[in-house]
């Protein structure tokens, strides 16, 4: 029987979807990119979801939930986490800084001022800023040293990968939501 294709679910923004998007773009393979067009969509599916979160993939096995972990099953499936185990745990180390990253904006809740406008900026605003860029610099700095280390121009396997996608996608957010 024919594979049918992975449906990835999720609201219509890039963040914790778009790393696994542009997986399946690079490996040029079809799935579906399933946005919720309303709030009700999402509400009226949250009860059958795992955490009551999204994103989730719908794949032939049942439904995956949580963002990473996701993405590294796409990956693994479309033959980009690298080529052996030692290239996988450089770019699970790379997933996992850019988590670090994600959760300097995240944990004070920089988004609900910063993107949303949905909450007042707090009194240490710009501490909070400069901590999450100084988190960035840090681990952007390691990640490039990663590839150099290697003498090569990307992480692993001489392409971005996963890890690439993740590290893309929320610099890509934080350049277009943050400035
Ligand atoms: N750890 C989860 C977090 C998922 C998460 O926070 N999803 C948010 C959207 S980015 C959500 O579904 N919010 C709606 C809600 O919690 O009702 C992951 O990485 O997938």
């Amino acid at each position: 029987m024919a594979e049918s294709k992975d449906k990835l679910v999720y609201f219509n923004l890039r963040a914790r979807a778009e790393a696994t998007r542009m997986l399946y773009k690079v490996a040029e393979k079809e799935f579906v990119d399933h946005r919720f067009g309303s709030s009700d969509e999402f509400q009226n599916m949250k009860p059958a979801l795992p955490f009551g979160q999204v994103p989730i993939l719908e794949t032939d096995h049942g439904m995956l939930s949580q963002s990473n972990v996701i993405a590294r099953y796409v990956a693994k499936k479309l033959g980009l986490v690298g080529n052996d185990l030692w290239e996988e745990a450089l770019h699970d180390t790379v997933v996992e800084a850019s988590q670090d990253c994600v959760n300097t904006y995240a944990v004070p809740n920089i988004y609900s001022w910063k993107v949303f406008k949905s909450t007042p900026a707090p009194e240490n605003a710009s501490e909070l800023l400069e901590a999450a860029k100084n988190k960035w610099v840090k681990v952007l700095n390691y990640v490039e040293s990663i590839a150099t280390g290697r003498g090569k121009k990307y992480i692993i396997g001489g392409y971005a990968w996963a890890c690439g996608m993740l590290v893309v996608c929320c610099n890509a957010i934080l350049q277009s939501r943050m400035s």
